[in-house]
């Protein structure tokens, strides 16, 4: 995992930061302390920041569990993940009982974003959206829609887009993950902030030992291609159903919204070929695709999410892409 994390950083230049109280307060977020990470233990930053680490877990008496009430209107528990022994931690909600943090987290171990992924990284969990005060109707709107977004922001500096190696930016990502509380799947909402260097941040995968980077950054369909191509990849080419499945489980988990692939008509009009020159041996379009409305050479997916089916749009789109390796 952490070997998968450093190729991730090497690549795409993300870099999961700590949650310290300088990044809350930088997310407006309201009674926030300004004690750095080392100082602060369970209960120990105020009443509405509690840090849960693996020294909280420390001071606990052989035999002794540790009970977080994520319930508690106003207080955000901030877990650093690193060497947290969840075995030894229950995680309450109020009325509706509570649960092992090692099975209530279990899927959310499992979930692209996950805390184990992030590693170094602090995520913040709270069982209310309402406990985010930085959020707005609209960007809650949004997570509910999307169940994940992206909020951009500088310190003092006004709404940055990511820019250059130089000029990074802190960018909040919030999510919700759904976490087991006796037996039922409940939605928690999630937090963390990473360093975005460069425009784009890419996820890296892996599967049938093809390499593939799912790119959050917004480029016409030439663009995204030449990103790809700068990492000795091409624009994804989906060869059959299972294939198609896999990509877009993943492309989804990141955003709902419509992701460049490799298919495209450029040269001829209907005459569709993969931009890595394998033949086109598979397809999926949706019923009445493609339609070329108003001239659209180039393959997306998740232009009728949910359900599957591939769409052409102009190439001059701004969309997300997904690359692949050729081996
Ligand atoms: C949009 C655009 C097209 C797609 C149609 C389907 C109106 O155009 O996404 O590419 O074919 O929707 O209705
Ligand atoms: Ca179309």
């Amino acid at each position: 995992m952490l070997e998968q994390l450093a190729r991730i950083a090497r690549i795409t230049r993300i870099l999961a930061l700590p949650l310290t109280a300088a990044s809350l307060a930088a997310v407006g977020l309201a009674g926030c302390s300004t004690a750095g990470p080392d100082e602060a233990a369970i209960g120990e930053v105020d009443a509405s920041n509690v840090l849960v680490d693996a020294r909280s877990i420390a001071r606990l008496a052989p035999g002794q569990r540790l009970s977080v009430d994520l319930s508690a209107r106003g207080v955000m528990v901030h877990f650093a993940f690193d060497g947290l022994d969840f075995d030894r931690i229950d995680l309450a909600f109020g009325d509706q009982g509570s649960a092992s943090m090692a099975d209530a987290m279990a899927p959310l171990f499992s979930h692209p974003y996950s805390p184990l992924e992030a590693a170094g990284g602090r995520f913040v969990v709270t069982a209310d959206p309402a406990n985010f005060p930085a959020l707005g109707a609209d960007d809650i709107a949004a997570l509910e829609q999307e169940r994940m977004i992206a909020r951009e922001h500088g310190s003092g500096a006004p709404r940055a887009q990511p820019q250059s190696v130089d000029d990074c930016v802190e960018q909040t990502i919030y999510f919700y993950v759904d976490i087991v509380i006796n037996g039922t799947v409940q939605s928690v909402l999630c937090a963390h902030t990473i360093l975005v260097c460069g425009s784009t941040t890419c996820d890296k995968q892996t599967h049938n030992e093809h390499d593939y980077l799912f790119c959050d950054g917004q480029e016409s369909w030439n663009d995204a291609k030449a990103s790809c191509a700068a990492q000795g990849m091409s624009l994804v080419t989906l060869d059959d159903a299972d294939e198609e499945a896999w990509v877009y489980s993943l492309a989804s988990a990141h955003s709902t919204q419509k992701w460049w692939m490799g298919l495209n008509d450029r040269a001829s009009e209907g005459d569709f070929a993969w931009d890595s020159g394998a033949p086109v041996s598979y397809t999926n379009w949706y019923p009445g695709e493609p339609n070329n409305a108003g001239s659209e050479d180039c393959g997306q997916l998740n232009r009728f999410y949910p359900e599957l089916g591939w769409n052409d749009e102009p190439c001059s789109l701004h969309l997300r892409y997904i690359c692949e390796s050729s081996d």
